[in-house]
């Protein structure tokens, strides 16, 4: 269900409550750790759907750095690519954390750039499992897809695919702030 949609120059920006693995866009993106073999929360549900051939690309890419980025293929899931980047854990703030989960979120849009992808959507990186403080996170991602958007036009959709209905409306606050409303 789309609650909010925004438009920012070229690009449609959409906030909803779904489950990410339903979505048949060109790359959906993973909150994935650094050994990029798989966990809980939405990276065990992006390698259950996705099946496990997944896992097999996964092991050839020799883990991923925390506020970096790598892509896959989909597999078995309806979107075409996975981006799998890496968040930081909450540490109280004073560990660069705001700045590496601002990183995930430019370096995914750059991957799209690079791959000549126009739509991705995002999970609220860092805000389960490792605890990043939700209101937080919700600004850094919509800020950083924002500011990310204006050197890579070729992105023209962009979801915040959010698990729950607080998290959707902290996402919503945020992204009403930026470009204007589209139907
Ligand atoms: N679709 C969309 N969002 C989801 C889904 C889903 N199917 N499932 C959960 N979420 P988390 P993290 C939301 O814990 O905090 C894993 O074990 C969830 O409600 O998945 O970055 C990894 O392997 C929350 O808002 O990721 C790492 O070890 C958001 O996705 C670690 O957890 C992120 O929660 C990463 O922790």
């Amino acid at each position: 269900m789309t609650l909010t949609a925004r438009r920012i120059g070229k690009a449609r920006l959409d906030v909803i409550v779904a489950d990410i693995t339903t979505l048949g866009v060109d790359a959906i993106v993973n909150a994935a750790n650094s050994s990029l073999l798989g966990g809980g929360g939405v990276d065990g549900a992006i390698h259950r759907a996705a099946g496990p051939d997944l896992l097999g690309e996964c092991r050839t890419l020799g883990g991923c750095a925390t506020g970096d980025a790598k892509i896959t293929l989909g597999y078995r899931l309806p979107a075409k690519y996975v981006i799998h980047a890496v968040g930081p854990i909450w540490y109280g703030g004073n560990r660069d954390e705001d700045a590496q989960l601002a990183s995930c979120y430019r370096r995914s849009i750059e991957l799209c750039r690079a791959d000549n992808l126009a739509s991705i959507a995002f999970p609220a990186i860092s805000t389960g499992a490792f605890r990043f403080p939700a209101d937080r996170a919700a600004k850094i991602a919509v800020r950083t897809v924002v500011d990310a958007l204006t050197s890579s036009p070729g992105v023209t959709r962009v979801t915040f695919c959010c698990f729950s209905a607080p998290s959707a409306e902290l996402h919503e606050d945020s992204l009403s702030a930026f470009g204007s409303p589209c139907a």
